[in-house]
């Protein structure tokens, strides 16, 4: 019976490591972009999937030393009964205290890890968040608004000057502001800037094909920058339960070069514009 719950036990970590290592062939792994080579479609998210890369290697090995620990521990305990190898018949159990020093290499050990990992990450996470530390191309200022709300995003556009030339995004919305739900158009290959906000409850802005998450919080103008490389459509979902509907936050994200995104917003503005009225012929 011993035995049995020593098989039991190892099973489940043995299974959990097997499924772990099946799982991308599955397809039950990180989003694949439009490449279909199954890496982040942005630069910044490939540097973020190589930590996440780092830290599941470190987690594995951590993982599978305790197990392989654990499994020793509870086989030869089971191979003992109650009591040391030695024991006589009927003779007591033993019980010990640990070891000092073990203690004190497991505390190090790990704070270690956990320092160096904080450390390193450092530089991703200021580019990623940090205003100051954004690439110099967005800079200038975001190209689009986005307001969360139950259950939709409301994109603002700015307007064209006579040009037909985009003005550049006042914090306030202008008339001559330009609008889409679910649908938000950007450049591609640049890095774009988008400012977010909410409009009632806290959402969550998700890019999954490029790895940005960032939540939408009331009272708050929150600027988020990505950059893909490939002109395609991505999936913008909700990624915080924000109600009832929260599953209808389903938009996407459509990158074109940016002449043909100009040209997507000079439609735009002759649509939203228009009075309706025919040309008079002179
Ligand atoms: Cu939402």
């Amino acid at each position: 019976m011993k035995r049995f719950w020593c098989l039991f036990f190892m099973f489940w970590p043995i299974t959990a490591v097997i499924v772990c290592w099946l799982a991308p062939g599955w397809n039950w792994w990180f989003p694949q972009g439009p490449a279909g080579d199954g890496l982040a479609s942005s630069p910044l998210g490939r540097r973020i999937d190589d930590l996440f890369y780092m830290i599941l290697v470190i987690t594995s090995i951590t993982f599978v030393g305790t197990q392989v620990a654990l499994g020793y521990v509870l086989f030869t305990g089971a191979r003992r009964g109650d009591q040391p190898a030695d024991a006589e018949e009927g003779e007591k159990a033993w019980y010990t205290h640990g070891s000092h020093n073990l203690e004190v290499m497991w505390s190090i050990v790990p704070a270690g890890i956990l320092l160096f990992i904080a450390l390193y990450q450092m530089d991703v996470w200021a580019e990623y968040r940090v205003r100051n530390e954004f690439p110099k191309q967005v800079q200038s200022g975001p190209l689009a608004e986005v307001t969360a709300r139950q259950f939709e995003w409301r994109i603002r556009y700015p307007g064209l000057d006579e040009e037909g030339n985009p003005l550049p995004l006042m914090a306030e919305p202008q008339p001559t502001d330009l609008y889409t739900v679910n649908d938000l158009h950007l450049p591609s290959g640049k890095p774009v800037m988008i400012n977010l906000r909410s409009a009632d409850v806290q959402h969550s802005f998700f890019l999954p094909e490029l790895r940005v998450k960032q939540d939408a919080v009331p009272g708050l103008v929150i600027p988020v920058w990505f950059e893909t490389k490939k002109s395609a459509n991505y999936a913008l979902l909700c990624a915080e339960l924000c109600g009832w509907g929260h599953y209808k936050m389903k938009a996407r994200l459509v990158t074109q070069p940016e002449e043909e995104w100009r040209g997507w917003l000079r439609d735009l503005h002759a649509e939203q514009t228009d009075d309706g009225v025919p040309e008079q012929a002179e």
